[in-house]
């Protein structure tokens, strides 16, 4: 299982938290520049047919760069577009009913806040996990009370898929989200806010090594 996942930096879009007039395709082509492998569409607001649009987009995209492309919540448009995954929420329809339908024509990753839900996740076939909020985030507790370190390293140790940690990840924060057993890191403001999105993502996947 482990050696499915080929990316250690997982990029979460949030098309709102961008500045300077930078459209959503326009920034994920800097960051896929930059060398991100892994982009998780994650837009919430938007209808079936808009997000499907806006998927397709991303697929032809990603593709160019041979980056994989996770869509959230909606593994139906995941299928629909030829998206490498979806990425559940605790909200979404659980892993394995999405694992029954989808059987191994695309990977599962799963948002996790909890040892419980992250080994509810392993076990319903998810290819890998987000767990966080590891540090408050820019929008406060709207992601719920920092889970730390602590959790991440006891989640890492007793589960065998990748664990990647998210929730306001820096670059300096990196390293110590590696040591407590962190496969990689995931992110929204690090790289959407940074004034140079290509240089930003070189940085991060130097200190992801
Ligand atoms: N999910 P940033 S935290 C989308 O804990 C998301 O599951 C989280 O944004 C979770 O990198 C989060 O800007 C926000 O902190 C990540």
């Amino acid at each position: 299982m482990r050696s499915k996942i080929d990316f250690r930096l997982y990029l979460v879009t949030d098309r709102k938290q961008l500045t300077g007039n930078r459209s959503l395709t326009i920034a994920v082509r800097q960051a896929l520049k930059g060398g991100v492998k892994a982009v998780q569409l994650r837009e919430k607001d938007l209808g079936t047919r808009g997000l499907l649009k806006l998927a397709h987009k991303m697929r032809e995209l990603t593709h160019g760069f041979n980056a994989r492309l996770f869509i959230n919540d909606r593994f139906d448009v995941a299928l629909a577009v030829g998206a490498d995954g979806v990425h559940l929420t605790q909200n979404s329809i659980p892993a394995e009913a999405v694992r029954s339908v989808v059987r191994k024509k695309i990977m599962i990753g799963v948002s996790t806040h909890s040892l419980k839900e992250a080994k509810n996740a392993e076990k319903g076939g998810a290819d890998f996990i987000t767990l966080g909020p590891v540090y408050r985030t820019a929008s406060k507790l709207k992601y719920g009370v920092p889970v730390g370190l602590d959790t991440l390293n006891k989640v890492s140790g007793q589960i065998k898929i990748p664990v990647f940690a998210i929730g306001g990840i820096k670059d300096r924060r990196i390293a110590e989200a590696q040591k407590a057993g962190a496969f990689g890191v995931a992110m929204i403001s690090e790289i959407f806010g940074a004034s140079n999105i290509s240089g930003k993502v070189k940085e991060l996947i130097g200190a992801c090594l």
